[in-house]
């Protein structure tokens, strides 16, 4: 067994496979995890604030390029893990595989931690394409919670792993390469070999940061054929991986890139009013509520309510604004609205200025027929109940006869076809 590992492991030693490169790609790996679960706790919260949360409305794009940063740093992390398990993969082959409690829960959590990262950017890829009804759980909670696993996991790796990584930390700091005589197997070896080297004494002390050490320094002292060109063309690929997958999909979310989306769910200005379509109006079952001449807007503050038809929302001072709509799977578009102000609505039945609302939709069923807004964004002078999208009435894919849009608001809280507004206080 201990042979066994051991030759499974000097099998798999490459020269990318050494200290440095598992700490360079580590590095902005950790960069793309901590990025998305920022930008993720922003999204979550926008969509289920706690009671003493407000949100800021300015720049009206806040949320469009934190989540299309979420997604896109989402998609560069599946070369990134991928390269990362590349290097570190002789790992697995560890021999003891265990040696004490510690060098177990130094495992265990890179186990952990692995396996929910692997199961995060997965789900998250998976939701981008709308796979919402393929799991048998609530997509936005699992990957909430699951972020904070792979944040505290990563702190105890980072902490595991920090004299590795402060010593690979800039080029010149790392260790000299050990004499390649060096096996984990021979003590003797290794026990000459600190003589001749400090960094190997440094590393192969006893307990669990010995073995790190020294399965490095056994992967460092891997045959290395023309190691210097083989590294970079191995940092080569990864960041041609990474450059392609962010080239062909980014465009969803950055107009500059919009040409070269090819693999992204949405495109812009594809769609009905020129703007994508999230859930249609028979996807909805609103096709026939949505163009009743009866509809109504029913706007209440407790006992006072008044109804609005089309016609009266249109006679009320109409304004223009220019706001995106930015879904939390990653696309958006700039677009350009009209109809009447939230907050004169909300006026008319005499709300609070510090009231909240709850916009309810003619959808039923569904979890986006309910939206609940805080007072930031119904006072906001940008916050319409829009009639019109891009110079034409609301398509009815897109919300007719009226719907929501704010300033930094993900697009589940835009919600399409109203039939309800309370004023709560
Ligand atoms: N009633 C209702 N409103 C809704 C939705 C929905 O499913 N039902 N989807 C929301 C989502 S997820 C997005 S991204 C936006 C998209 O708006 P659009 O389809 O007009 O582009 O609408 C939002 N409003
Ligand atoms: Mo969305």
């Amino acid at each position: 067994m201990h042979a066994l590992l051991h030759g499974t492991r000097r099998s798999l030693a490459t020269p990318s496979r050494n200290p440095r490169m598992a700490v360079v790609i580590g590095r902005l790996l950790g960069i793309a995890f901590i990025v998305c679960f920022l930008t993720g706790l922003y999204s979550h919260f926008l969509q289920d604030p706690l009671p003493w949360m407000v949100f800021p409305t300015r720049p009206i794009w806040l949320y469009q390029v934190s989540q299309g940063i979420h997604i896109t740093a989402g998609i560069a992390c599946f070369p990134l893990i991928l390269a990362k398990l590349y290097i570190v993969f002789p790992d697995l082959f560890q021999s003891p595989p265990v040696r004490s409690f510690t060098h177990f829960l130094e495992r265990a959590s890179i186990a952990l931690f692995v396996a929910a990262s692997l199961v995060q950017i997965t789900i998250g890829l998976l939701n981008t394409f709308q796979f919402y009804s393929l799991f048998p759980f609530a997509f936005r909670q699992t990957h909430y919670a699951l972020s904070f696993v792979i944040i505290g996991s990563l702190a105890i790796h980072i902490a595991v792993k920090l004299d590795i990584i402060s010593r690979h930390w800039r080029k010149r700091d790392s260790a000299p390469r050990v004499p390649r005589t060096l096996t984990v197997a021979s003590s003797s070896e290794a026990a000459s070999d600190q003589a001749a080297s400090p960094q190997a004494a440094d590393v192969a002390g006893s307990g669990t940061r010995g073995l790190t050490g020294r399965v490095f320094a056994w992967i460092d002292s891997a045959p290395q054929p023309e190691p210097r060109a083989s590294r970079r063309g191995f940092l080569v690929t990864v960041a041609i991986a990474v450059g392609t997958v962010v080239t062909l999909t980014a465009g969803q979310s950055f107009r500059i890139l919009d040409g070269t989306n090819l693999f992204a769910p949405r495109k812009k200005d594809i769609g009905p009013n020129a703007v994508p379509v999230n859930r249609t109006a028979r996807a909805a079952k609103v096709l026939e509520s949505a163009v009743d001449p009866a509809w109504v807007l029913t706007v209440s503050n407790g006992t006072t309510a008044r109804v609005y038809t089309y016609d009266d929302l249109r006679a009320m001072q109409q304004y223009d604004v220019e706001l995106p709509i930015s879904c939390v799977e990653g696309w958006s578009q700039m677009a350009s609205w009209r109809g009447p102000r939230l907050r004169d609505l909300v006026d008319s039945v005499g709300g609070d200025p510090g009231a909240r609302i709850t916009a309810t939709s003619l959808e039923q069923g569904s979890i986006y027929a309910v939206m609940d807004m805080g007072p930031e964004f119904v006072r906001d002078e940008l916050t319409l109940v829009a009639l019109q999208l891009n110079g034409a009435p609301l398509d009815i894919d897109h919300g007719y006869p009226a719907r929501m849009i704010a300033p930094a608001r993900p697009g589940v809280l835009q919600t399409k076809w109203l039939s309800s507004i309370e004023v709560v206080a």
